[in-house]
């Protein structure tokens, strides 16, 4: 907001249909001490207004903040995607919002939990979305459980209370979560601000050069101010001294002109390699080893603009994996396959039909869709007709353009089965990898504090012999390190 002002420099008061008010204290009433005239349709205004100034907070994601910036290519990969905003040279200016998952709308910033990493480019071709988290993995790899464990991180149907037993009880019965869960209960899981923590695509995406030639790629977005996390400890602290930490921090360091700043990389595996590769590729509780697939740099995005209206820019984003530009396609991967329904059903729920229309997801590049009418649409058809074809001007599909569909071959019967295993498919190989050969002697002694922790902290007994089987599937030692702070020694 700007500085305070004397009386008479402000503007006068308006109601919402641009009349002046008489007064913004006083209600109209019979005489000083009389009753309030219905008559007062300012005051019936203001209280209505009032009342209606809430939309339905994200069903998870809720807690969140955002920024303005661009996107600029910093290396060539031309040879891999045909996606306007990769082409070198281009500057391509986007939103970015990040989150906490499970956390209600006026919930810590600095709960353990994932970050969501949401990021709208705003391309010559419409709105690129990638809708990735701050981690490269996901608990599940099958949407069908999503909602399931979603609600196991939330709030008991009986007391309303969050319960670390039900977390516990999701987890050690959904052997997939453990690399995630490794992830979570790690140094990750509580980023010190959002500018220290990187962005993952997490899926798989498959990118289309202008050969047609397709390729499998998995998005890195790595923070240049380094990753930095808070302990536990740390986190409680703010959690109760300052519950709106990282929008805080996030805000203010824009407001300084520190302007947070992540360079953009690609993991890239041929086409072909998909079928053999030695891990599932589409497996979204599987990483791609650096060793197989190199990151290879595409470009830097930069955050230097605050909104200048949290509700309307940023409580109003939407974002959707769905929007994807040509040059850039779906994989797969059943996960990615589920949130493209899912997000613009949410949105339509959330704020309305016409959601496409609100300042931060309005496309800067021509829109000229046959969508017409639906509650508070107000930019007109962009058709000579409102149907297609028609003779009046269009529009009509450019086949010859935009025709290819990012697409695959696929054949087989119709089953409800998980994916088959690739050579080195299992629940619990990559997050030992991750405990042994990643993490360094004090990040597996935090890991080890905050499971034990969380572990005591109102879990079951039968759960907590499952988690401590879980952990030493995982790697036995670090098990028997949770076990031994778990069981007193
Ligand atoms: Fe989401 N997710 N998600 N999610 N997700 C939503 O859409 C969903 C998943 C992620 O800042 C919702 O707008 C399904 C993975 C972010 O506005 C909803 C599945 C990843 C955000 C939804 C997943 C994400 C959301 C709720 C399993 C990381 C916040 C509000 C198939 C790769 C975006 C909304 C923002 C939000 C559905 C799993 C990231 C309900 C069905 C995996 C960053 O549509």
């Amino acid at each position: 907001m700007s500085d305070a002002t004397t009386p008479q420099q402000v503007p006068y008061t308006t109601n919402n249909h641009g009349i002046p008010v008489e007064s913004d204290e006083h209600s109209l009433t019979v005489g000083a001490n009389g009753p309030v005239l219905l008559q007062d349709h300012y005051l019936i205004e203001k209280m209505a207004q009032f009342n209606r100034e809430r939309v339905p907070e994200r069903v998870v994601h809720a807690k969140g903040s955002g920024a303005y910036g661009f996107f600029e290519v910093t290396n060539d990969v031309s040879q891999f995607t045909k996606a306007d905003l990769f082409q070198p040279g281009r500057r391509t200016a986007m939103l970015a919002r990040f989150s906490t998952v499970a956390g209600e709308l006026g919930s810590p910033d600095t709960w353990r939990d994932p970050r969501g990493f949401a990021l709208k480019f705003y391309t010559e071709h419409g709105n690129y979305d990638l809708v990735g988290n701050n981690t490269p993995v996901f608990f599940v790899r099958d949407p069908q459980k999503f909602q399931d464990f979603i609600r196991s991180q939330k709030r008991r149907p009986d007391n309303g209370l969050r319960d670390n037993d039900m977390q516990w009880d999701f987890w050690t019965l959904s052997p997939e979560s453990a690399h995630m869960v490794t992830w979570l209960m790690g140094d990750r899981g509580v980023p010190r601000t959002y500018r220290h923590m990187n962005g993952y695509s997490s899926h798989t995406y498959m990118w289309v050069n202008h050969g047609g030639e397709r390729f499998w790629v998995k998005y890195h977005i790595k923070t240049d101010q380094g990753i930095q996390f808070l302990t536990q400890a740390e986190a409680d602290g703010l959690a109760g001294s300052d519950a709106d930490f990282h929008r805080r921090d996030l805000f203010t360091a824009i407001e300084r002109g520190e302007h947070p700043s992540w360079t953009v990389h690609v993991q890239v595996m041929p086409f072909e390699d998909a079928t053999d590769y030695r891990f599932n590729p589409f497996d979204l509780t599987k990483v791609w080893p650096h060793g197989d697939y190199p990151l290879i740099e595409v470009g830097r995005m930069t955050l230097n603009e605050n909104p200048e209206d949290y509700f309307v820019h940023i409580e109003q984003a939407a974002f959707e994996p769905s929007n994807m530009v040509p040059g850039i396609g779906p994989s797969p991967d059943k996960m990615l396959l589920g949130r493209l329904f899912s997000y613009p059903d949410t949105h339509r729920y959330r704020i309305g039909p016409n959601y496409a229309q609100l300042p931060p997801n309005r496309p800067r590049s021509p829109v000229r869709s046959y969508a017409k009418d639906g509650p508070m649409r107000y930019e007109a058809a962009r058709t000579g007709a409102p149907y297609a074809p028609n003779s009046y001007g269009g529009p009509a599909a450019d086949t010859d353009r935009f025709g290819d569909v990012a697409g695959w071959r696929t054949a087989g019967e119709m089953v409800r089965e998980a994916y088959a295993l690739h050579a080195e498919d299992d629940d619990f190989g990559q997050a030992g990898t991750m405990v042994r050969q990643v993490l360094d002697d004090d990040a597996r002694a935090r890991l080890v504090s905050n499971v034990s922790g969380h572990l005591l902290n109102g879990v079951s007994r039968p759960v907590v012999d499952r988690a401590l089987r879980y952990w030493r599937n995982i790697d036995k030692e670090i098990g028997d390190r949770i076990a031994h702070e778990v069981n007193g020694g």
